[in-house]
């Protein structure tokens, strides 16, 4: 698990510095014209290159499932879940948070998860039953805990909204059942960053619609490890049909706040 973990953290940060010193210079003058997609896609796709390479020079034979496309079976039980860029629209734009997330699952479970935020200098880490850690770019780290026990009415909640225009319509609707009901709402534009925020206590929750496999396996692991919930509606697990996340007390009512509201509907 350690092993897997250090080959995460070094491949993360590997692949957060080529993000950060390959990004475009005139990407954002770009956005305004032609298709800025394909060139965050082309560096979407070099990442999770990158990131398989290197772990594949380490570990041959594991099984990969990358946002990419990267999917391939191994045969040593370990599976690598990639997201090279979570948080694409921010790094179009040049906002800061995006992430590099990679979990690595052995037999099923995950049991290493590390989010990497190279344009705040964060890198996020968690190794199953050892706790969830911050290491800032300047060597310091700090151990993970979300805040607990924070009433619905206090509460600051992260959300994500879809890329189809009818999912979004359903979303604005959910939103105005949770807006009144909370203390502030934050859209950052990244499930992993949203996860992690949990973890630090940034945020006291976050509930999206949509986040894949590969946008929550890490930070669901890192904000577990750092005390706090995450899952799908009735008991299922997170999933892209609703993923909800926050420190205990707050997740039951949060849950029960959403769940009248059908937002596993489109
Ligand atoms: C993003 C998610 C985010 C969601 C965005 C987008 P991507 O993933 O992490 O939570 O609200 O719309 O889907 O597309 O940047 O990998």
């Amino acid at each position: 698990m350690h092993d897997l973990l250090e080959l995460a953290i070094s491949t993360a940060d590997v692949a957060g510095v080529m993000l950060i010193e390959k990004r475009p210079a005139d990407l954002r003058v770009a956005h305004t014209k032609s298709s800025p997609t394909d060139v965050v896609t082309e560096m979407d796709q070099a990442a999770e290159k990158l990131i398989i390479e290197r772990i594949r020079a380490s570990r041959p034979g594991d099984a990969f499932l990358g946002e990419e496309g990267g999917a391939a079976a191994g045969a040593t039980g370990v599976r690598w879940i990639i997201d090279p860029i979570d948080g694409t629209v921010n790094y179009l734009y040049g906002l800061p948070d995006w992430a590099v997330s990679i979990a690595a699952e052995v037999d099923g479970e995950i049991v290493a998860g590390v989010v990497a935020v190279p344009t705040r200098g964060e890198l996020y880490t968690a190794a199953r039953g050892e706790g969830a850690y911050l290491l800032h770019r300047d060597g310091s780290t700090e151990q993970l805990r979300c805040n607990a026990d924070v009433p619905l009415e206090r509460a600051l909640i992260a959300t994500g909204f879809g890329y189809s225009a009818q999912r979004r319509a359903r979303q604005a609707e959910v939103l105005l059942g949770v807006l009144p009901r909370v203390r502030d709402i934050r859209r950052a534009g990244s499930a992993a960053v949203d996860l992690c925020s949990v973890a630090a206590g940034r945020v006291d929750g976050y509930f999206e619609r949509g986040p894949q496999e590969w946008d929550i396996a890490a930070g669901g692991l890192i904000v577990q490890e750092a005390g706090g919930a995450i899952g799908g509606l009735h008991g299922k697990p997170a999933s892209a049909e609703m993923t909800i996340s926050a420190g205990p007390g707050l997740y039951e009512r949060l849950h029960d706040l959403l769940a009248p509201l059908n937002p596993e509907r489109d």
